[in-house]
């Protein structure tokens, strides 16, 4: 709805800014050398800085700001964290103003004037919902009363004609559903204002992970103008809100997981001795754009042969030799939401002996330890509970010694599998980082199951005729109140399965 109120927005934008100095006073005026002409763009069919339901009708509904994502879950999730700094302001008995910083991303060249892939900042996206570079949301609460300012860049022809349609400052409250936006320029301003109106403001942004350098010079500085500011991270009370999945993220995760498990399936069914991991790379990439998802969530491990003892093999360049296992590790990023799969296969189609006798352990334990989250363990009791029991089947087959005590068979098993067994999964692949993994798993939370095996020469007790096998097998789980849901059951990882696609 072309509301009047928009329209007045529009026109009126020193009107706007009129608005904002009552609520802020602050002296900021808006510059409008805007001519009537831009304005007219809500017509056209690239009228914002990213994809709308009127220009990108396939992607976004009606009411939605990214796809699958609706204003509404944006503004549930901003109320959210309202919640949390009331909540942290409660317990700690603070009456002071507290302000919360979020960047998005900027723009990264790879060389001169050639960007990198533009992805944006995850605990931005998840509030904002904007997908435009070197913006800002701000969070102001005080006594009960809070607002969200969305700093955005001021629209640009020259820019513009380069680098695509900018949202700008007067349609950005409306895209994005925000209290206000100003200009990224007025950002300083902006803050120095709040700032002088309160001088015990709390300032909670992220120091040590610096987003924006520009950004987080302009804070420094003016923390330093005054002497009481607090710089607290918010990034636990971000992970915290995003720790738990709502179901409409559920939905996209559910989409990623089945777009990645189908890629892996038909990879799996092209691949033969003599092709080279980098053409299942290529194979993988294509299946899950072609269904899709915008790109791979990582760069994807094709490890064939020995190469899958090197965990994070990336190089992707070796020839795949008859006989040999191939492990891939891949997952896609669907709507900003990232699967993470791992499956191990005979490249001619058939396990060897040894091959089959490792895979199965690595399968059984796999199997074990999904069944086990139905007590909610926490990740990092799974993780113990995968090297007692990769520890105890290694034993079976003499590839630990017996009787060994167990803290001593734990740090075996650990170094025949040398990282952890889970991590949160979601928007970012290692999701929620600040997250502890010593905390039980509660429904709404996806996680990893990813245990492995590789027979490193060097490691101690490594008999030959299983030197060079690497296996891991992954898949990524949704905790219910029920259990545990596996969303990528559509990538086979049984033995008679594996083989069939295989060969
Ligand atoms: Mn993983």
């Amino acid at each position: 709805m072309f509301s009047g109120i928009k329209y007045w927005l529009r026109y009126s934008p020193n009107k706007f800014g009129c608005q904002l100095l009552a609520c802020f006073s602050t002296k900021i005026t808006l510059k409008s050398n805007l001519t009537k002409t831009e304005y007219t763009r809500g017509t056209h069919p690239h009228a914002c800085g990213q994809p709308t339901s009127t220009t990108h009708p396939h992607l976004i509904k009606r009411g939605e700001v990214l796809p699958g994502i609706s204003l509404q879950e944006l503004k549930r999730r901003r109320s959210k964290l309202v919640e949390c700094v009331t909540l942290m302001a409660n317990t700690k008995n603070i009456h002071r103003q507290q302000i919360v910083v979020i960047p998005s991303s900027i723009k990264v060249y790879m060389s001169d004037k050639i960007p990198y892939v533009f992805r944006q900042n995850t605990d931005f996206l998840y509030f904002s919902g904007c997908q435009e570079p070197d913006s800002i949301l701000v969070l102001t609460y005080k006594e009960d009363k809070s607002s969200y300012t969305l700093f955005v860049r001021a629209r640009d022809e020259h820019s513009e004609l380069w680098d695509g349609p900018r949202t700008g400052v007067e349609m950005a409250t409306e895209v994005f559903g925000t209290d206000y936006s100003l200009p990224v320029t007025e950002f300083e301003q902006f803050l120095a204002a709040l700032i002088q109106e309160d001088k015990g403001s709390i300032i909670w942004y992220d120091h040590a992970d610096v987003v924006q350098p520009i950004l987080h010079k302009k804070l420094c500085r003016l923390i330093k103008l005054t002497d009481n500011q607090i710089f607290a991270s918010p990034k636990i009370l971000f992970h915290q809100i995003r720790l738990i999945k709502s179901a409409c993220e559920i939905d996209l995760m559910r989409d990623s997981c089945r777009i990645a498990s189908d890629a892996i399936v038909k990879t799996i069914q092209s691949s033969k001795p003599g092709i080279s991991e980098h053409q299942l790379f290529t194979t993988v990439d294509y299946e899950c754009r072609m269904h899709g998802a915008e790109y791979l969530a990582y760069p994807p491990v094709v490890a064939a042969g020995r190469n899958a003892n090197i965990i994070h093999y990336i190089n992707n360049n070796q020839i795949i030799q008859s006989g040999d296992l191939v492990l891939m590790d891949a997952g896609c990023e669907y709507h900003g939401y990232s699967s993470d799969i791992t499956r191990t296969w005979p490249i001619s189609g058939k396990f060897t002996p040894e091959q089959k006798v490792l895979y199965e352990i690595v399968l059984d334990v796999q199997k074990n330890l999904i069944k086990s989250l139905k007590e909610m363990p926490s990740l990092d009791n799974a993780f113990r509970h995968m090297c007692f029991l990769l520890g105890e089947r290694l034993q079976d087959i003499n590839v630990i010694p017996k009787n060994i005590e167990e803290s001593k068979l734990l740090a075996t098993a650990y170094a025949y599998c040398p990282h952890h067994v889970s991590h949160y999964l979601g928007m970012d692949v290692h999701d929620t980082g600040k997250i502890s993994r010593s905390i039980r798993i509660q429904p709404g939370m996806i996680i990893t199951m990813e245990p492995g095996v590789y027979i490193n020469p060097k490691t101690p007790y490594a008999p030959s005729h299983f030197h060079g096998l690497g296996i891991r097998i992954e898949d990524d789980i949704l905790i219910t109140e029920n259990g545990p849901e596996i969303l990528t059951k559509n990538c086979p990882k049984e033995i008679a399965e594996i083989e069939a696609l295989a060969s």
